[in-house]
């Protein structure tokens, strides 16, 4: 019955079939791609070709331009077309970018699930990914404050899956019904619609101070994760609770992770605060820029499991997504790894009209009681309703890679053309009937979705059950497990956001109470940065627990890198080219991206140079100017030495470079002559040199919690400064 159903019916999907396990989704997606680069006249939408796009239609003689006529059919499907073409932002994640990558499973795990997208280690699933910020409006800046969106869609051969996640492991609420409160008061207040991208506002922290179960989350939200460097940089984190079935039926609850290869890495606040303004698009255009670069980010895929039968062995209900599972009582299981390695065609079509939903899962995973996915699996699907329409799964970037037949008919937009007479089941043509369940394979009409009994009992109440009722622990947990530098973060950012809470109400509770609850430290810290009363005692006592993996410094790469880093190397007319020269290969040879920033952009003459057009070049065209790049754009700044240090060291905002790049903890070289101008521009924070006489490089800026340290290597300092920004 399966075969003729594919066969049958979807020709087109029988090249997708056909396209091997990875290629999958570009072969689906190739008959909705044309190129605009053809020298194929223009058309209308109707298909006329059009003689004239740049004139209305009008009355007019040489000297008179009369009416223009309503009469012009093409001027008018120019414009209509124009003032239709936005769709309503998602209500939250609306600023956000997409890549496509594949999922390649490493260790099977068939002891948990029969999903044969986590049990086939021959297949290469595709996927597509999207980031996104929570807060702000499609138009925001990629680098404020805030969560991060972390939404894959695996384009299984069993249909999709999607894991719609964020780059923190816990929730602000735990209950799905709180979401609408919850997101009115994280946006812009409703009076003024202020502020845009972010939560330093008094409804949100009024909002949190009201549910004590955000705590845990906003001691996230306030730590360096909530500002990363790099979408590539980020971990993923499923956050909810789901189920894997085995083909006993056996239940598990599992929570999903996302690993990045490049390690955890954050800006520093006032990175984050300046790339706000001068390159909103930071985070899109490093995604893009690493892809196109093929320097694909890669991630692994790790699950933590609890025996069903287990469940309530903990202080915390494993349900409760406000809870971390801790890695030293739940291991994390690596099962696979991910690789993001195309970036879109086009933005809207994929990236804009991309629609996750939590309730997409394929038979071998199955939800959980976890009363936050519960109440997501309906808005998810409901949402997309209303931004794309009832078909918005025949969108090209959401349909599955196999095949669909059903009876779902009609509704607006509706694209598939289904041959046949009936449209219901039971019909007299055994036409579209349900398949068996797992036990009968694909092939010979098995795979449906399956739902493995559990038992459900109790008295029907508004309410969660008694675990669910302890919201401190956790937040204190998280915060004792921070190293020195990301308690200063968390204080800072802390002061940063009540400062920006003007009723006395708002920052008085948080200061003076919540915080006193995790730390008395914290609490008597930030009180007096915000000017609220200070607490002279801890509210409960903070028997110093930590746990691993919560601290962002326990995940460098095991092995040192600056790759795909952007390197920036400042010159002017006059430089050594056998400095620049070294200094770019060894940084190509590292797979980072060497960045030339000239006084000017013309072409800039080494030192001795001769501008005359027949003389040898030395010289170089440099990839930007002074003026159209700031420091904040950089992971590290080279300066070679050279005459150019002259006019260099005149130059105020060469030294601001310098000053600013050492303030952000980012590694700063020199050699010869440009020693010399950096310490200058260094001017009072001498004490903090590095390097010695047999480095030919000196390196400014190396800061650790122990005090300057030397690089071995320019790698390392680069890493160094990255792990250490205090
Ligand atoms: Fe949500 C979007 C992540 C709770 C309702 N959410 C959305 C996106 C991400 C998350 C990454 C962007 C998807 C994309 O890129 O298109 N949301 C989460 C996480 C949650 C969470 C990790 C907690 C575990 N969300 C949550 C709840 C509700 C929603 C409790 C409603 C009851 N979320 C939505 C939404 C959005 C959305 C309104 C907006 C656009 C969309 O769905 O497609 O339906």
């Amino acid at each position: 019955m399966a075969s003729v159903i594919v066969g049958g019916l979807h020709k087109a999907q029988e090249a997708v079939r056909q396209a091997t396990s990875k290629e999958k989704k570009v072969v689906d997606l190739e008959r909705d791609t044309a190129n605009i680069h053809i020298k194929q006249p223009l058309t209308t939408d109707h298909g006329v070709r059009v003689e004239n796009t740049d004139q209305w239609l009008r009355v007019v003689d040489d000297q008179h331009t009369g009416p223009s006529l309503l009469e012009d059919q093409i001027a008018r499907e120019k414009i209509t077309r124009f003032d239709h073409e936005r769709i309503p932002e998602r209500v939250v994640h609306a600023r956000g970018t997409g890549a496509f990558g594949n999922f390649k499973l490493t260790q099977s795990i068939e002891d948990l699930t029969y999903a044969n997208v986590l049990t086939d280690t021959s297949r290469n699933t595709p996927m597509f990914v999207r980031f996104s910020t929570v807060q702000g409006s499609r138009g925001s800046a990629d680098t404020v404050r805030d969560v991060r969106g972390f939404a894959t869609k695996f384009y299984t051969d069993e249909g999709i899956w999607d894991l719609v996640g964020n780059n923190i492991p816990v929730f602000f609420i735990q209950d799905a019904i709180k979401f609408p409160d919850f997101v009115h008061a994280v946006k812009p207040e409703p009076h003024n619609e202020v502020p845009q991208a972010q939560t330093a506002h008094n409804n949100f922290w009024d909002f949190v101070y009201m549910h004590p179960e955000a705590t845990h989350m906003f001691m996230w939200a306030m730590s360096d994760r909530a500002i990363p460097r790099s979408f590539r940089m980020m971990q993923g984190f499923g956050v909810n609770t789901f189920i894997l079935v085995n083909k006993a039926g056996k239940r598990h609850l599992v929570k999903f992770h996302w690993i990045p290869h490049l390690g955890v890495h954050s800006l520093v606040w006032d990175e984050a605060l300046k790339l706000g303004g001068q390159d909103p698009d930071f985070h899109r255009k490093d995604l893009m820029e690493a892809i196109s670069n093929k320097m694909y980010p890669t991630w692994d895929f790790a699950i933590q499991v609890i025996p069903e039968e287990k469940q309530d062995e903990f202080e915390f209900d494993p349900l409760d997504a406000t809870k971390v599972w801790p890695e030293d009582i739940i291991p994390l299981r690596v099962i696979g790894e991910m690789e993001l390695n195309r970036n879109v065609d086009e933005f809207f079509p994929q990236t804009e009209q991309v629609a996750f939903c939590t309730s997409h899962i394929v038979p071998g995973i199955d939800f959980s009681d976890d009363p936050l996915l519960q109440g997501r699996n309906f808005s998810y699907f409901d949402t997309q309703i209303s931004r794309l329409g009832v078909n918005w799964e025949e969108l090209p970037i959401n349909r599955p890679v196999c095949p669909v037949l059903n009876h779902n008919r009609d509704g607006q937009m509706r694209h598939r053309i289904t041959q046949g007479t009936v449209n219901y089941w039971p019909n007299r043509f055994d036409a579209a009937p349900p398949a068996a369940g797992p036990n009968v394979s694909q092939r010979e009409g098995g795979g449906g979705f399956h739902t493995a009994p559990a038992r459900v009992a109790g008295p029907k109440r508004r309410a969660v059950s008694a675990k669910f009722g302890e919201h401190l622990n956790q937040a204190q947990l998280f915060y004792n497990s921070l190293s020195e530098h990301e308690k200063l973060h968390v204080r800072k950012a802390l002061g940063f956001e009540l400062d920006h809470c003007d009723d006395p109400t708002v920052y008085e509770r948080i200061a003076g109470h919540r915080l006193a609850e995790i730390d008395l430290a914290l609490a008597q810290a930030v009180a007096e940065i915000v000017g609220a009363t200070v607490p002279d005692r801890a509210v409960r006592a903070n028997p110093g627990r930590r746990a691993p993996h919560l601290s962002q410094t326990e995940f460098m790469p095991p092995k040192p890198t600056i790759a795909s880093r952007h390197i920036a190397i400042l010159i002017g007319d006059g430089f050594d080219p056998v400095s620049l020269n070294g200094m770019r290969a060894a940084i190509k040879a590292s797979g980072a991206l060497p960045v030339i920033i000239g006084t000017k952009r013309s072409r800039i003459c080494a030192e001795g140079e001769s501008p005359s057009p027949s003389a040898v070049r030395a010289g170089v065209s440099p990839d930007h100017q002074l003026d159209g790049v700031r420091s904040t754009l950089f992971d590290a700044t080279f300066i070679p030495g050279g005459s150019h240090i002259k006019s260099l060291s005149q130059n105020g905002q060469v030294k601001h470079w310098i000053a600013e790049t050492f303030g952000h903890l980012k590694a700063l070289g020199a050699t010869a002559e440009a020693v010399n101008l950096v310490k200058e521009s260094l001017g009072a924070v001498s004490g903090l040199k590095v390097g010695s006489a047999e480095q030919p490089v000196e390196w400014y800026g190396i800061v650790t919690a122990g005090g300057p340290q030397k690089p071995e290597s320019f790698k390392e300092t680069v890493n160094i400064v990255r792990g250490a920004k205090d």
